[in-house]
């Protein structure tokens, strides 16, 4: 199966996300990602045997996560797929420290995937057939996190689906 590590969204900032994803899709077209799709991915693991999934399971469930909040006031893109995402103009030194501490633990676990450059980010728009953020207005929210979860990626008919595995617990 395919898994990965994420911040879930609480439901106001998630309702407020789905607004900013609305607007983005009425200028930019693509396909808009669900609200209950929306995320922060913070480790991509690729495909996982189930065996494998378990003990990532009692891992995720026993992690000491430190709380935190994101603020995301920027727009952009990733190009090549038509990625267009809702992030930070800096990339936030508290989640970069949570990315870090997560791949400190997977490396040795034997995953492989850790990107050369974090960009935290929220993915709304995929194969958006414009990316030009310029007319709209400059996202200003704030995203309270106190655990990461781990997702299990599928596919259906309405495309990407995730379920969840696990949560660390409460900090
Ligand atoms: P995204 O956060 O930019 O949308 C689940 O598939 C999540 O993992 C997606 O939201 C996606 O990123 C990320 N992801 C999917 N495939 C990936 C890959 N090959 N490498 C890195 N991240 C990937």
């Amino acid at each position: 199966m395919r898994l990965f590590l994420a911040l879930m969204p609480p439901p106001a900032l998630r309702r407020r996300l789905g607004e900013l994803a609305e607007r983005a899709h009425a200028r930019c077209g693509g396909r808009r990602v669900p609200d209950d799709s929306l995320h922060l991915t913070l480790a991509f693991l690729g495909e996982v045997s189930e065996e494998r999934a378990e003990e990532l399971s009692t891992w995720v469930e026993g992690l000491d996560v430190p709380e935190g909040k994101w603020r995301l006031d920027a727009w952009g893109a990733f190009r090549r797929p038509g990625i267009l995402w809702v992030g930070s103009q800096m990339p936030d030194r508290a989640l970069v420290n949570l990315q870090a501490s997560l791949w400190r633990d997977l490396e040795p676990q034997g995953f492989t995937g850790r990107p050369s450059r974090f960009i935290p980010h929220v993915t709304l728009l995929r194969r958006a057939r414009r990316l030009e953020t310029a007319g709209l207005s400059p996202p200003d929210l704030a995203w309270p996190y106190r655990r990461v979860a781990l997702l299990r990626s599928f596919t259906d008919q309405d495309g990407a689906r995730y379920q969840t595995l696990a949560r660390s617990p409460l900090s």
